[in-house]
């Protein structure tokens, strides 16, 4: 289904929440409103094949609709390992089983609704956050990435997905607005950018690309680095060694 949430004015623009709504029309919403979303999709099955580790875990914090998880049970090459999907809005998580359902694999999901800091990060050889650290609380990242840390084997690999910002005001506002081009040129009018981008105040809240790949290298992760970045939006890797 289009997304068309915000195609009509809007009395006041609430927070933006993930609910029934936002389900029947996230896969479009996605892919219009976030560039690189399919390579950075088709980059985790890669790194799926090279870094899950036999008889171990894979995680998809904030799974959504469950597109990492079926790239990654798709790209999997061990059918003893298990993949942990995780998100905390029931409405997705609903939605995500019937699509796991879908297809057949050996791999085991243990899809659960949850909130992703409160739970266990264990024998994991790979944990995907794509495109939701942004909406936890700022200050309970650390604490998560530190527990992802613990939870992940050596040569355990996290793959962060995150829409990012520039602390050069030049840097901001050119790439800030390549971006409204990009959803512009996907079909989304003026009124659709700005009242997404109002919901989205205080709810989404990016950090800079080095503040990230700090907060990574402090935590004990040797190799932190980008691997993708399209405009503001970027996904980094960090390997456990
Ligand atoms: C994809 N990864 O398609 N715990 C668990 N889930 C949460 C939490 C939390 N504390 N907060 C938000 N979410 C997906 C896309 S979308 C990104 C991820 C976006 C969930 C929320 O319910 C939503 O499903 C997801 O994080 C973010 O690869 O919409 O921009």
């Amino acid at each position: 289904m289009k997304d068309d949430l915000y195609a009509h004015q809007h009395e006041a623009v609430g927070a933006f929440q993930f609910d029934e709504s936002v389900v029947a029309v996230f896969p479009d919403m996605i892919q219009r409103s976030v560039p690189g979303y399919q390579t950075i999709l088709t980059g985790i099955g890669e790194l799926t094949t090279r870094f899950a580790q036999p008889n171990s875990n894979l995680y998809d914090l904030g799974c959504s609709l469950g597109a990492a998880t079926l790239t990654m049970r798709r790209k999997l090459e061990h059918s003893d390992c298990k993949i942990i999907a995780i998100d905390n809005s029931p409405a997705m998580v609903k939605r995500a089983g019937e699509y796991l359902h879908a297809y057949h694999s050996d791999v085991e999901v243990d899809l659960q609704c949850a909130d992703m800091t409160d739970i266990p990060i264990e024998n994991a050889s790979m944990v995907v956050i794509n495109f939701t650290l942004q909406f936890i609380d700022p200050d309970q990242r650390q604490v998560l990435l530190e527990n992802i840390y613990q939870g992940l084997k050596p040569g355990g690999i996290l793959v962060l997905s995150e829409k990012i910002h520039f602390d050069d005001h030049n840097l901001q506002s050119t790439i800030e607005n390549l971006h409204w081009q990009f959803k512009r040129a996907n079909g989304y009018s003026e009124l659709e950018i700005s009242q997404k981008r109002s919901s989205l105040e205080n709810v989404l809240i990016s950090d800079t690309a080095d503040f990230h790949i700090q907060r990574l290298k402090n935590i004990g992760f040797k190799s932190a680095g980008i691997w993708f970045q399209a405009y503001n939006f970027a996904s980094f890797i960090a390997i456990k060694s």
